[in-house]
């Protein structure tokens, strides 16, 4: 049976080569050999989809296969899903997750709501294109500690900014996470938000601190 390292090693090789079975089997295999998902995803699939991000930056490939590794990735995280599930009772918070509204990218978004799940907390996802409505009316039906929204976009990231404004102005009890390429500390710092998270792992670790207050 291949190792630990050979494992995410593959795993990895699957986005960059968009090879949705082998995807699906080493996702398998990383569970069989006891890995947790987390690490999985983090060390594993996620890498590979940083290498796809600047093959495509440097138009070494196009699109159609940035698509397609993109529905390994998916094919993977489905497998890992249920064990992230399985793995925690939802007790320690509710957060509300989406992709903001113009927006489709939810590879990531998934990845974060993958890693809430697995730390403990219930997670209400939105999906992809979100409006802002929709994630305050959501918070406030859900009484939600925290809400995240994930942007990928320059065209997209300052749908962010409405969002927290959208909160202050409805008066709305609740903490805003945010990610994406375009985002990032600064941006967040500027808007007024509560937090900036690059990773799932780090999402998990904010979303903690947050609640604690
Ligand atoms: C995969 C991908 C796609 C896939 C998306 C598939 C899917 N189901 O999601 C497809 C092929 C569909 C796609 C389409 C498009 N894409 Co695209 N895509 C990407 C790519 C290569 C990778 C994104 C990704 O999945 N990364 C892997 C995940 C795991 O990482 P992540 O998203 O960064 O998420 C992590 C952290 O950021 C953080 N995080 C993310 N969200 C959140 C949220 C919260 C709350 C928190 C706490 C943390 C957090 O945690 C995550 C996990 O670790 C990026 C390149 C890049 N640099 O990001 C371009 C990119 C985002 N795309 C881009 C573009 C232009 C498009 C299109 C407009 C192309 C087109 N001409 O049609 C369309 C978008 C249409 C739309 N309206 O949205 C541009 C955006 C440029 C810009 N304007 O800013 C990028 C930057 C590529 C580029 N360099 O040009 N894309």
């Amino acid at each position: 049976m291949a190792n630990k390292d050979e494992i995410l090693a593959t795993l990895k090789k699957s986005i960059e080569t968009w090879n949705i079975e082998l995807a699906k089997k080493s996702a398998n295999e990383a569970l069989a050999a006891g890995i947790s998902p987390a690490e999985a995803v983090e060390n594993g699939l996620g890498k590979g989809m940083e290498t796809i991000s600047v093959l495509f930056d440097e138009a070494k490939i196009y699109l159609p296969q940035v698509l397609a590794a993109a529905t390994a990735m998916e094919a993977a995280l489905k497998i890992f899903e249920p064990h992230l599930k399985g793995s925690a009772l939802a007790t320690k918070g509710t957060v509300v997750l989406g992709t903001v509204q113009g927006d489709i990218h939810e590879i990531g978004k998934n990845v974060v709501a993958a890693m809430l799940t697995g730390a403990g907390y219930k997670v209400i996802d939105l999906g992809k294109d979100v409006s802002v409505e929709k994630f305050v009316d959501t918070v406030r039906d859900n009484n939600a500690q925290v809400v995240g929204a994930s942007a990928l976009m320059t065209t997209t990231v300052t749908i962010q900014k409405e969002i927290v404004e959208a909160i202050k102005e409805d008066d709305v009890p609740v903490k805003t996470i945010f990610g994406g390429a375009p985002c990032n500390q600064e941006w967040v710092a500027s808007i007024g938000g509560d937090a900036y998270c690059e990773s799932g792992a780090e999402a998990a670790a904010m979303v903690g601190k947050l609640i604690k207050g």
